[in-house]
């Protein structure tokens, strides 16, 4: 069992209230098996700890390692020729009406074998784990088919087999529309969609149900069969919502008690604040958002004035956010939406748990998991503020297996 302490450290405990990014300077923690079991400032370090082997961190900073709450890094093919696409004038919407989008991202996911899936996802995966990343969830979703969404959602959980990672794989059976199935929905909810989770769910495949509740994807009434299944399965659910228009998904979600609803540029006030009742986090995808070129911001003040968390994730997919920087999503986030580099922080951290139903990690504080990014910067708000630039010094994270 690990046990040490690292000392001489500026640390950004992310536990929340006064200082901003709960900061400790010239700080020290002291961990024991693998949990955190004292921070606080060096000078304070209680004598039961000082025999432990100490590690000089020189003043650099640690934070609670990163958790990327929103991917969709299992896939197969690229689209490059739809960026080209809509740089000539082509509308997201337009592109997926005529059968591209993700259903092009469908047929080469649907054609790729296992090992092919694991290699590509596992190349993405690398460059979120050099950024101090702890956590991945990852989506089904160009499967749309049962065979090729649990082949998915095995490939999810093959990733943690390879790497010293976590990940919480979420069913996206609800995701689009297939081919064989064009202007049937609910005949695909029925005949692919809820059997196809049945089977994952029975597989030990499933941690969370998600779905794309939109004009070019599925209704809130399409979206609550999937959701009653889950419920009656005991598995949590979470929705991509308001992405691109206000159906009324964040308000759904939230009935269902959702971890969290995702995207919502188009929300509006009585969405907030029925996520606040359910305590649902706000995922906030701006790498979507600067893909697509969108225009319409997600409402960041009518979160913060009704105290609804907001995290900060990749989005990683090869259409709408080919981004494999989380530390990139946090400068958008700020620059973009106007967060505040410590809003961004926590997104990534303390409210990114909270999107995935993680009670333990996080934050820095006593009895949580010690999860802990070391980075060669000497104030949190230089992680958001670099573009382009990891400095990240290591991860320290125990077995995540
Ligand atoms: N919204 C997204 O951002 C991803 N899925 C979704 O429903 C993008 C999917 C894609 O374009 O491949
Ligand atoms: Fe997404």
């Amino acid at each position: 069992m690990a046990e040490f302490v690292l000392t001489n450290a500026t640390i950004a405990t992310m536990a929340g209230g006064t200082p901003a990014y709960g900061l400790v300077e010239h700080g020290a923690l002291a961990v024991e098996d693998d949990k955190i079991a004292w921070v606080g400032p060096a000078g304070e370090l209680p004598a039961q700890f000082r025999q432990l082997e100490a590690e000089d961190m020189e003043e650099r900073l640690i934070t609670p390692a990163l958790i990327d709450c929103h991917t969709h890094i299992v896939a197969g093919g690229n689209r490059a020729r739809e960026f080209e696409m809509r740089l000539e004038g082509a509308s997201y919407e337009e592109i997926a009406r005529a059968g591209g989008g993700i259903i092009s991202t469908v047929s080469a996911t649907r054609e790729a074998s296992e090992e092919r899936l694991l290699a590509s996802a596992l190349n993405r995966v690398d460059h979120l784990l050099a950024e101090g990343v702890s956590t991945i969830e990852i989506k089904s979703g160009y499967g749309l088919d049962v065979d090729t969404e649990l082949r998915m959602l095995k490939t999810a959980r093959l990733v943690a087999a390879e790497r010293n990672v976590r990940v919480r794989a979420s069913f996206l059976g609800a995701h689009a529309v297939p081919p064989e199935y064009k202007g049937q929905p609910d005949a695909y909810i029925d005949e692919v969609c809820i059997p196809a989770l049945e089977a994952a769910n029975e597989q030990g495949l499933v941690d969370a149900v998600d779905g794309f509740c939109e004009g070019i994807a599925f209704t809130p009434a399409q979206i609550e069969r999937v959701f009653e299944k889950a419920s009656a399965l005991g598995l949590p659910v979470k929705l991509h919502a308001e992405q691109l228009s206000n159906l009324g998904g964040a308000e759904l979600a939230a009935r269902f008690n959702a971890l969290s609803a995702d995207h919502l540029e188009y929300l509006d006030e009585t969405g907030v604040a029925a996520m606040k009742a359910a305590g649902c986090v706000a995922v906030m995808l701006p790498g979507a958002f600067y893909t697509l070129r969108e225009t319409q911001k997600p409402p960041i003040d009518l979160f913060r004035k009704h105290g609804v968390g907001m995290a900060v994730a990749t989005d990683c997919n090869p259409g709408s956010s080919p981004v494999t920087s989380l530390l990139l999503s946090m400068n958008m986030a700020c620059t973009l939406f106007r967060m505040t580099p410590e809003e961004a922080l926590a997104g990534a951290t303390r409210e990114a748990a909270r999107a995935l139903g993680l009670t333990n990690s996080g934050t820095i504080e006593p009895g949580k998991r010690s999860e802990l990014a070391v980075w060669n910067v000497a104030h949190p708000a230089e992680l958001s503020y670099r573009i382009g630039y990891n400095p990240l010094a290591k991860r320290i994270v125990g077995d995540l297996s």
